[in-house]
């Protein structure tokens, strides 16, 4: 068990798969699709396509009624093209490609989210019906994936905690659990443990409640001023600006409130790789490789990047040092 974890881990985290391995991948893939009658998965189709590349990447064309952000003066923004095609989400496939060529599965309309647990009024939200009345917040964010490259985008949606307040945590609320949809229909990397790159699902994320009120915390419903693509987490996904980007959860279906710590998915493969906390640290180097310095994905892709200082919480420092006073940050990874 712990060995089949273990390969699948160095597998997926790797920083960037060769293109011959890639490659190579696509065609052993392709061959297990032939005897996938052995295979829990939802349709031969599914897999031979889910890796056979060539599919367009499907386009986000909904333009979103959104109050803009200023665009700061000397900021580069990630080109569109860039953030919608380098992805890392992978219930749609584990190469950076593989999201944007297998959005086409996911059906993000319609789309209910559950905010439920440890409050007073649980409700659903109709995702669609949010987007259609509401005049959605613009910002711009740095993510940082673990995997050392960065993107700065603007994102659209609301507070997190403006959702949550509306289902009045009770005094027992001390975590936040999120979930992503569970459907290998439509997320066809969670039909097998290998396709899905050896993570048990649904993915699961969570923070502490001051984390989640915390005014920077996003749930994000649109990109570049439209509806999300697929790739990126449609329709509702959670943007953290301080935290590694696996604590961004995509195409979420349940926010919980909960008394307990709730696993996540990164911790419960590599526990000694990735805590709960996750904030962005170049100080503690991951096990594998140094944190010090990210790519800046900006014109030119990953390979041209430019390098640059890994910055404390991500450069949110200034907001956020004070939720984890008196934290030994070494020890809450
Ligand atoms: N459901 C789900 N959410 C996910 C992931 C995933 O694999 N599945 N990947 C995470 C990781 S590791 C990163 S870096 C970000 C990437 O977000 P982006 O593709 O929009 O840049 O999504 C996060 N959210
Ligand atoms: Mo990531």
């Amino acid at each position: 068990m712990l060995l089949k974890r273990r390969s699948a881990h160095h597998l997926i985290e790797q920083d960037v798969t060769p293109e011959a391995v890639y490659q190579d991948r696509r065609l052993i893939l392709k061959g297990l699709g032939l005897g996938a009658a052995t295979l829990a998965l939802p349709t031969q189709a599914g897999v031979l396509d889910l890796f056979s590349g060539d599919k367009p990447a499907p386009v986000a064309t909904r333009a979103l009624n959104i109050h803009a952000a200023a665009r700061p003066e000397g900021l580069t923004l990630t080109p569109e093209e860039k953030a919608t095609t380098h992805n890392n989400f992978y219930e749609l496939g584990t190469d950076k490609g593989d999201p944007a060529r297998n959005g086409h599965y996911l059906k993000p309309e319609p789309w209910t989210l559950k905010v439920e647990g440890e409050v007073a009024k649980p409700f659903t939200l109709d995702v669609w019906d949010l987007i259609n009345k509401s005049t959605l917040e613009e910002r711009i964010y740095r993510l940082r994936c673990v995997e050392a490259w960065s993107m700065v985008l603007p994102w659209s949606g609301i507070a997190l905690a403006d959702l949550i307040r509306r289902a009045e945590p009770t005094s027992r609320a001390r975590f936040v659990a999120f979930e992503t949809l569970y459907d290998p229909e439509q997320l066809p990397g969670q039909a097998s443990r290998s396709l899905g790159g050896g993570i048990d699902y649904p993915y699961v994320e969570g923070l502490r409640i001051d984390e989640a009120m915390h005014p920077l915390s996003f749930l994000a419903m649109g990109l570049y001023g439209k509806a999300l693509p697929a790739q990126n987490g449609a329709p509702i996904r959670l943007v953290v600006p301080w935290k590694y980007g696996f604590k961004s959860i995509k195409s979420i279906v349940s926010i919980r409130l909960v008394e307990e710590m709730p696993p996540t998915t990164w911790n419960l493969l590599a526990p000694n790789e990735y805590g709960f906390y996750a904030n962005v640290n170049p100080a503690v180097d991951h096990p594998r490789w140094s944190q010090a310095s990210e790519r800046f994905i900006g014109e030119g892709g990953i390979f041209g990047a430019k390098r640059q200082p890994t910055l404390m919480f991500n450069g949110y420092a200034d907001e956020v040092a004070s939720l984890y006073q008196g934290m030994d940050l070494r020890k809450w990874y």
